[in-house]
């Protein structure tokens, strides 16, 4: 966030707001014009992000570019459009107020786009109106008469096709006039500021008003709106088709599970075995120190384990992203409504929480596309029930060590994959009863109601797709990188002191030790010692940290080459009750950092991040409890 402020603050170039509706093409639009010079953070204390980006100019001179995100007014009903409106009104901390605008809206629904034009021109900047998706709308056998729209408005207009690069030159054209301060559009002799209109309207007139004034407006531009999509139509009726609709559907939500899973394998392992042999050189290489040790098993390994994960990530988010740029998402939406509707939560749910499968911090970022506030906080908050790829390693090293190989269903399913099965049915219940529970207290409300506008389907950007790409990745090594750095550093530095009179670190005594300790009588009713009362400590930065605790502890030497020993230490000092109460657990509980720190930035503060963290505690213990006293 720092860095992207002092691009702002620190030059004298002027800076330029790409306001729009959704879905309008306005980052498309920003790719072009900035391509990789571009910085993604989130404004001062809420969720949106905020992208910033410098434009080279046509005279050699550049100047900054926002890209805000998509609104229907400024109404501030939701935060996109408060945002908006205080960045466009120079209110927001540590961002100057813009010096031109370039409205961009999508030029085959021009009655319905230009409901923005009123608001925008009110603000009395200088004004460029782009006509974008002019391919679709000639396509499609559209029109509009520039010129007439030009001077009714009292802009400049400029016809684009942001995604091929058409008509880029000439929103260049006017950046570099607003550069030299002389910007194109004469705002002062607008004719809508004159429009007659009373504070005292209700809002539902106000509205109907400003709808009746577009409409004249577009009428007497000459506005012919396109005929609908033949091919839209065509995949419409395959798509959202009664029986392949679903059918479809399942399947890609089966090919993004898998690919998850099976492609992003390779990569992961790649990245393991470079992690572990720089980590291997580093022991080779360094002296024998508590810096070494540090460095090694505190931050190489911890800091690892998370980076891990980032080959899932992308994967996750390439088909997340050709999945909304394409269309098919709102589509997908549609199917997916009836069922989780009667859950208590829109369709657009659906999507992030498959890719919680994958991991809960992404999937807790990609709710943000579920516009309605009280559903996207339901969702994030039962995100984490959903079995994330970091509950596996302790799953495979609990099942191995305790559940027999044995058949369960004939040659289709052991017993193991069964329990492993029964885990991730575990969370969907715990899902899907919280999503009721939550809906029906401290989140109230019928889910939004689903009155999608459905986007024509379209080729997504590669550009944007590259770009959106780099982003997440960027933003996740950063965020999740610092906490686990931190975590991992306080951890080890635990396991370190006091130092015991011999010199080496004693885990019983060390801090981490008691700690332990201090948790043992609380895990007690669960038939649980402090050994494991630690792993549970350390394993609050990520969950698969409590198998190399354990190793640890249990005086195991290295986690992989004694695997088979640690089973049988654990086979000796856990009984079968208290490891399946283990296993129910972290099926349950909200053991990561990450997801905690996600959630506060998500929801905007403590107070969802703490009370999920606990209620989720609660269920892992009543769950682990009930699990003891029943195989007991
Ligand atoms: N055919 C066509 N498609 C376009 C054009 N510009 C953008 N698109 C596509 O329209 C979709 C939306 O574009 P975005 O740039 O994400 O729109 P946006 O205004 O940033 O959307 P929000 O940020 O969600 O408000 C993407 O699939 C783009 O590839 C264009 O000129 N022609
Ligand atoms: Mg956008």
């Amino acid at each position: 966030m720092h860095d992207s402020q002092a691009v702002l603050d620190t030059t004298l170039a002027p800076l330029v707001a790409l306001v729009g509706p959704p879905n309008s093409g306005k980052t498309t639009l920003f790719n072009q014009l900035t391509g990789l010079r571009q910085k993604v953070a989130n404004y001062p204390g809420v969720t949106v992000e905020k992208h910033v980006g410098k434009v080279g100019l046509k005279d050699g001179r550049e100047l900054d570019l926002v890209d805000l995100p998509g609104v229907h007014g400024f109404s501030a009903r939701t935060l996109d459009e408060r945002v908006t409106r205080d960045v466009l009104e120079g209110k927001l901390e540590g961002m100057r107020a813009p010096d031109a605008l370039v409205l961009i809206v999508d030029s085959t629904r021009l009655e319905n786009q230009l409901m923005l034009v009123e608001p925008v021109l009110e603000l009395e900047l200088p004004t460029l109106l782009v006509l974008n998706m002019s391919d679709e709308l000639d396509e499609r056998g559209g029109a509009v008469d520039d010129e007439a729209l030009a001077r009714r408005l009292g802009v400049d207009i400029v016809r684009t096709s942001a995604r091929t690069g058409v008509g880029v030159s000439a929103v260049l054209d006017y950046l570099t006039a607003v550069q030299a301060g002389d910007p194109a559009a004469p705002y002062k002799e607008r004719t809508l500021t004159n429009v007659p209109r009373s504070v005292s309207l209700p809002v539902v007139d106000a509205f109907a008003h400003r709808r009746k004034l577009v409409r004249d407006i577009v009428d007497e531009a000459g506005f012919v709106p396109p005929g609908p999509s033949k091919l839209s139509e065509r995949l419409d009726s395959v798509f959202l088709h009664r029986l392949f609709g679903p059918l479809i559907f399942l399947a890609v939500v089966i090919l993004v599970f898998q690919s998850i899973f099976t492609w992003a394998v390779p990569l992961m392992d790649g990245i393991e075995w470079m992690i572990e042999s720089s980590g291997t050189w580093l022991v080779t290489t360094l002296p024998d120190t508590w810096f070494r040790s540090l460095l090694v098993d505190g931050v190489w390994a911890g800091v690892g384990s998370v980076i891990v994960f980032l080959p899932q990530i992308l994967i996750l988010f390439l088909f997340l992203g050709i999945l909304e740029d394409s269309g098919y998402m709102a589509r997908a939406a549609v199917i997916a409504d009836r069922s989780m509707y009667r859950v208590g939560l829109q369709g657009r749910a659906f999507l992030p929480l498959l890719s919680g499968y994958a991991c809960a911090v992404p999937a807790i970022l990609a709710a943000r596309t579920i516009d309605d506030e009280r559903d996207r906080l339901a969702t994030i908050f039962v995100t984490p029930f959903m079995t994330c790829s970091a509950r596996l390693p302790v799953y495979a090293l609990l099942i191995a060590a305790f559940i027999p190989d044995e058949p369960l269903l004939g040659p289709f399913m052991g017993l193991r994959a069964g329990v492993l099965l029964g885990l991730y049915g575990l969370g969907i219940v715990a899902a899907v009863g919280t999503a009721f529970l939550l809906k029906r207290t401290l989140l109230k409300a019928r889910p939004a109601s689903f009155l999608m506008e459905l986007p024509p389907y379209r080729i997504p950007s590669l550009r944007t797709l590259a770009l959106r790409l780099l982003d997440r990745s960027k933003i996740f090594l950063k965020r999740a990188g610092r906490i686990i750095f931190t975590v991992t550093v306080v951890l080890w530095a635990m396991t370190q002191f006091p130092r015991t009179e011999s010199g080496a670190p004693e885990i019983e005594q060390s801090a981490l030790g008691q700690i332990g300790h201090v948790i043992e009588p609380a895990i007690a009713p669960l038939g649980l010692d402090w050994r494991v009362g630690v792993g549970l400590v350390t394993s609050l930065a990520a969950r698969e940290v409590i198998v190399g605790t354990l190793g640890t502890i249990y005086g195991v030497e290295t986690a992989d080459e004694g695997s088979l020993e640690l089973i049988e230490v654990l086979q000796r000092d856990i009984t079968f009750a208290s490891a399946i109460g283990l296993l129910v657990f972290f099926a349950f509980a909200l053991q990561c950092m990450s997801t905690v720190a996600v959630m506060k930035r998500e929801s905007g503060g403590w107070k969802w991040p703490i009370l999920q963290f606990a209620y989720m505690l609660f269920l892992g213990y009543m769950g682990a409890f009930v699990a003891f006293r029943i195989f007991a």
